[in-house]
């Protein structure tokens, strides 16, 4: 009022000011972020949950694990054409929705025609050898719709720079972006821990040490990857997304996407999700003609142990030397797929009631229901109100189901909240009966799948179950779930 005064005294007419209405801080009532939160590539990289890896190369062919780097280039001969469709094909029958191919190892052998080094598929031992694999893999992920990306291993123990700043900016940086301008689209690169060591280096024959944490200036690499491919989440090194601390395809019960290791830490200052890594084989990561194939059942188990508590499962299939994977790995992934689908496929939570003990108030286009837990839609999601630390979210059934798990997930774009839930089912008596072992229900995060009958090896009979009831006991915030389901 003061102020109009003023101007129209200065020869401004009422006309020449518009009315500015303020909208509301948070017109959609969201809750506030309870940091810290992931990037949207994260987020993305984290619907990719359960994956492959694919160890090839020149190890296929000299019976190694950890090439010296003095390999001769002709010993990379093929006894057929690489077929990345065919191991992409294979692992989507297991539930895979992805892959990420090893294009150079250790022994610093890259699998396409690189313009930094001669020690490729270039001068390979036959014309198969000569495939380029980054190109065909992409190309393949994409006619199959599937997510994909690259391992590149910045150890490097052929090259004769290795250790000096050359090696980073002329060898490994210029290799990651001939990579990353394999697709813009891709979803990971992958930076192994193992660095330095001893090794040909040119014929040096010596070793060399390097702090991997300083050596490769990951910021820049990071940032020159992301603006040819924005969503490529930097793995390991990368600091994008973190080990889970072993490879043997299990996390903690308590996982957070913060911190390192099994289990992560809640009070990690940034977003770091677990990755898990393990094989499908039972020894080595590249192919040996001696290598056996792990069960179906020992496969879902770590399935279990991982998709199913907050880390994402990376599964090592090997190729063999004619480029392919063997039948016998074909065939194991297609039981696992065949497994997962019989007893995760089929949810009975949209048909049950659903009722929450809260739920905040609409926004201006968004709900927070109860409903919207099982709505079959992952950008909808249940709230408690602000100040809230617990609630309970109840399934009711008109028919009696037989229940094995319980599914969870937690609205992560604003940040990973429960701490403590239990789970209790309503018997066909009428009474309440708790389930899965207490110290297991502690945290949710992006996905967690909790065996009612706390055994991720034994599916036992199942619960005759007239209603389920969540009970969240704690949480840094008031809780978020975008998707409640019950198998
Ligand atoms: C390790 C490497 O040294 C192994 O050879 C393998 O690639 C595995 C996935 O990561 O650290």
């Amino acid at each position: 009022m003061c102020g109009l005064s003023m101007f129209a005294l200065q020869g401004f007419a009422q006309s020449d000011f518009q009315l500015v209405t303020q909208e509301p801080a948070n017109a959609e009532n969201q809750p506030a972020p309870c940091h810290p939160v992931p990037a949207e590539r994260q987020v993305l990289w984290n619907e990719t949950e359960f994956y492959a890896f694919f160890h090839y190369g020149m190890n296929t062919f000299t019976n190694a694990e950890w090439g010296y780097g003095n390999e001769d280039e002709s010993k990379y001969a093929p006894l057929g054409k690489p077929d990345p469709e065919q191991w992409l094909t294979a692992v989507k029958a297991a539930g895979m929705k992805g892959g990420i191919a090893v294009v150079k190892h250790h022994d610093g052998f890259c699998l396409w025609p690189t313009a930094t080094t001669t020690h490729s598929i270039a001068n390979a031992g036959n014309e198969n050898g000569k495939t380029n694999i980054p190109e065909l893999f992409a190309q393949a992920a994409r006619k199959l719709d599937m997510k994909y990306g690259f391992y590149v291993s910045p150890w490097d123990r052929n090259s004769a720079y290795y250790g000096t700043d050359k090696y980073v900016t002329e060898v490994f940086l210029k290799q990651c972006l001939e990579l990353a301008e394999y697709g813009s689209d891709q979803f990971e690169m992958w930076f192994d821990g193992a660095n330095g060591g001893d090794g040909y280096y040119g014929g040096k024959n010596t070793t060399i040490s390097v702090d991997k944490d300083i050596y490769y200036d990951i910021p820049n690499l990071r940032a020159r990857v992301h603006q040819i491919a924005p969503n490529c989440v930097m793995w390991g090194v990368g600091d994008e997304a973190r080990w889970i601390g072993n490879e043997s395809g299990y996390a903690g019960n308590t996982n957070w996407a913060m911190g390192s290791g099994e289990s992560g830490d809640i009070n990690g200052w940034y977003w770091k999700p677990g990755e898990s890594d393990a094989k499908a084989t039972s020894a080595g990561w590249f192919w040996h003609s001696t290598e056996t194939m792990k069960s179906a059942a020992t496969l879902f188990q770590m399935y279990l142990e991982t998709v199913g508590r907050n880390a994402t499962l990376i599964l090592n299939c090997p190729p063999n030397n004619y480029g392919v994977l063997p039948t016998a790995t074909v065939t194991q992934l297609e039981e696992l797929g065949k497994l997962l689908n019989t007893r995760l496929g089929t949810d009975l939570a949209p048909k049950a009631n659903i009722e929450v003990s809260e739920a905040r108030a609409n926004g201006a286009t968004r709900t927070y229901a109860a409903q919207n837990m099982i709505d079959g839609d992952k950008d909808t999601y249940w709230a408690a109100n602000d100040g809230s630390h617990s609630a309970t979210i109840t399934l009711t059934w008109d028919e009696t189901q037989t229940i094995h798990y319980l599914m969870m997930q937690e609205y992560i774009r604003l940040g990973q909240r429960i701490k403590d839930f239990k789970v209790e089912y309503m018997t066909e008596d009428g009474a309440w009966k708790e389930l899965a072992p207490s110290f297991e229900s502690t945290t949710v995060g992006y996905k967690r799948i909790m065996p009612l009958n706390g055994s991720t090896s034994n599916y036992g009979s199942g619960y005759k179950a007239k209603a389920l009831r969540v009970t969240i006991l704690d949480s840094r915030a008031c809780p978020t779930l975008h998707t409640l389901s019950v198998f």
